[in-house]
């Protein structure tokens, strides 16, 4: 399969591929509020709500049968690390987006975790190619430290944008807070900004 290279995204931001404060390492930390939740194959469910024509509910095959991509991105943690060349296996946010049919005066985002998480994001946001529900990394299943079976991931922002354990996505029509977002991390969460707290 060919992988989408989206490393260059920095760019964008007029940044060094390394944000400012970051340093680079090898290893892939794991950072969870509260530990990893256990699933299993039979009670997993996603779910597509909120501002859409078509709410959407998907078993994890049924997740793992959608529209697939890999894309080779970076990873920036608010606490200070970055993990460069992540390759990441899923469906996009606008192709899942499509799916559901987005309603016109939906404007924002929230997702949510099966730990509890939350995270939020403005519609245009999400609406990139590189924000991915990713199930495989570097060619293996997604390990569950780490969100498996399925997570969010965010390379043009901070980590905490992507919510591992992924339970679903709530289409809004107004701004609400994360989990973190209300505990005083920004809103924002631009790496190359440094928007790391409100
Ligand atoms: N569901 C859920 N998603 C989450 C978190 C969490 O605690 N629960 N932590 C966030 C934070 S703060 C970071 S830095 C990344 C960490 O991902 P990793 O553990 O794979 O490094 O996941 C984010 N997504
Ligand atoms: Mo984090």
């Amino acid at each position: 399969m060919s992988v989408r290279d989206v490393t260059d995204l920095h760019e964008e931001f007029d940044g060094e591929r390394l944000p400012p404060g970051q340093r680079e390492t090898e290893r892939f930390p794991v950072l969870s509020k509260s530990g990893t939740p256990s699933w299993s194959p039979e009670t997993w469910s996603f779910e597509v709500w909120g501002a859409v024509d078509e709410p959407l509910e998907f078993s994890v095959e049924e997740f793992r049968d959608l529209p697939g991509e890999t894309q080779r991105q970076d990873f920036h943690c608010v606490t200070g690390w970055s993990r460069y060349d992540n390759e990441f296996t899923g469906v996009s946010f606008p192709t899942l987006a499509e799916l559901a049919g987005v309603h016109d005066d939906a404007s924002h985002v929230m997702f949510y975790g099966f730990d509890d998480y939350t995270t939020d994001l403005p519609l245009d946001e999400c609406m990139r190619e590189e924000v991915l529900f990713t199930w495989e990394l570097d060619g293996e299943p997604l390990p569950d430290d780490h969100g498996g079976p399925v997570r969010v991931v965010t390379p043009h922002k901070y980590a905490y944008k992507g919510a591992k354990w992924v339970s679903g996505v709530e289409f809004l029509t107004e701004a609400e807070l994360g989990y973190w977002e209300r505990r005083g991390y920004s809103d924002t969460a631009n790496p190359w900004n440094e928007e790391r707290y409100s």
